[in-house]
């Protein structure tokens, strides 16, 4: 908001100093309460603010942000990420993606945002997104491929993403079917493919990848926090986002062009050392109904097979699945 920009620029010209409520209220042209408010909002976006009986207050730090020059900055890829399309707020990385694909926009291009406002899950749930706190990107792909192939995109990509935590930080999540990647249990990262396809081609696919970098437990709404964590959480320590992001291009850049390659089985066996649901009990919820039984693997097209109690083995493309405790 102007007023923001005003707070922010009163801060900016008097960077040394401590400034009172009432000498921000007469900088602005506001109410005191009204700065007060408005300084809440700069610490909920992760600024930090020391503040000073008598003196007032003063930024001794702002909020860490991921601008495409920082990940331009020594990229060891050849095309993913070599477009960036960077902004603040969106509603969600997979529209904005949706209409670059639409311009025309090159493999590799990616979206990034330090906020989304209704950042999107699967079918048609929320996916939390909350300021400088994650990776929220979208990759565009147009790999010359049948479009049943389109769900191994999001088995490469899994791997792709535990391979960069591994790296980053020394953890190995765990990968469970078909898209959720976990930190002791609880969920670190989130991928939903779209595509757009003729009938025996796919012309271009868009990867939404949701990773929770730097959030804090209290930074989730009630709901998710038995669910959710962040690497932060579990590392004990923030990350540097743009460092992540770099690391996971190259690692998804390799992949995919194993994939073109030599076809999906390299990914598959990789796929599977990573996946927890292997061997176990699960039930998955497919918009038909649920099957339970042991997980068996999945087959080279990335398809899950449970076998029943019956010893019937199911092909399951679409599904949530949950261990049995
Ligand atoms: P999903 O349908 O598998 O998971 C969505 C579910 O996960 C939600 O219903 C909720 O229970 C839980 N959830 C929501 N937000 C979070 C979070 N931040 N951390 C952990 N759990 C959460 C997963 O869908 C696919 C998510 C893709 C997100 C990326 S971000 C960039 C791109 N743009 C966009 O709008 N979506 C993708």
């Amino acid at each position: 908001s102007e007023l923001r920009k005003k707070l922010l620029d009163a801060f900016s010209n008097n960077q040394e100093e401590f400034l009172s409520g009432q000498a921000l209220a007469d900088l602005v042209g506001c109410s005191r309460t009204a700065v007060w408010k408005h300084i809440e909002e700069l610490r909920k976006e992760g600024f930090e603010l020391e503040a000073v009986r008598r003196k007032g207050y003063k930024i001794i730090k702002t909020p860490e942000r991921v601008t495409a020059d920082e990940i331009r900055l020594g990229l060891k890829t050849e095309f993913m990420g070599r477009h960036i399309h960077s902004e603040d707020v969106v509603d969600s990385t997979q529209k904005v993606a949706h209409r670059l694909v639409f311009e025309g926009a090159s493999e590799g291009t990616i979206i990034i945002a330090e906020e989304q406002l209704s950042g999107r899950g699967r079918m048609d749930r929320k996916w939390h997104s909350p300021k400088y706190t994650g990776i929220w990107m979208s990759v565009i792909l147009r790999p010359n491929l049948p479009p049943a192939k389109a769900p191994q995109l999001t088995l490469i990509t899994a791997v792709a993403v535990v391979q960069a935590i591994e790296e980053m930080t020394g953890m190995t999540p765990e990968i469970k079917w078909p898209n959720d990647i976990l930190l002791n249990g609880k969920k670190v990262t989130g991928i939903l493919t779209e595509m757009q396809a003729d009938a025996d081609r796919i012309q271009s696919i868009i990867i939404g990848i949701g990773i929770n970098v730097n959030q804090q437990l209290e930074d989730y709404p009630e709901e998710l926090r038995p669910i959710a964590t962040s690497l932060a959480i579990e590392y004990g320590k923030k990350l540097e986002r743009a460092e992540l992001i770099k690391v996971l291009l190259v690692k998804l850049e390799k992949l995919y062009s194993l994939y073109l390659d030599q076809g999906f089985y390299p990914i598959k066996l990789l796929w599977e050392s990573y996946a927890i649901s292997i061997g176990k009990n699960i039930t998955a919820r497919t918009i038909t109904g649920s099957i339970s039984g042991q997980a068996l693997g999945i087959t080279d097209d990335g398809v899950l097979m449970i076998e029943d109690s019956h010893g019937i083995v199911h092909h399951v493309y679409s599904a949530d699945i949950e261990l049995e405790k």
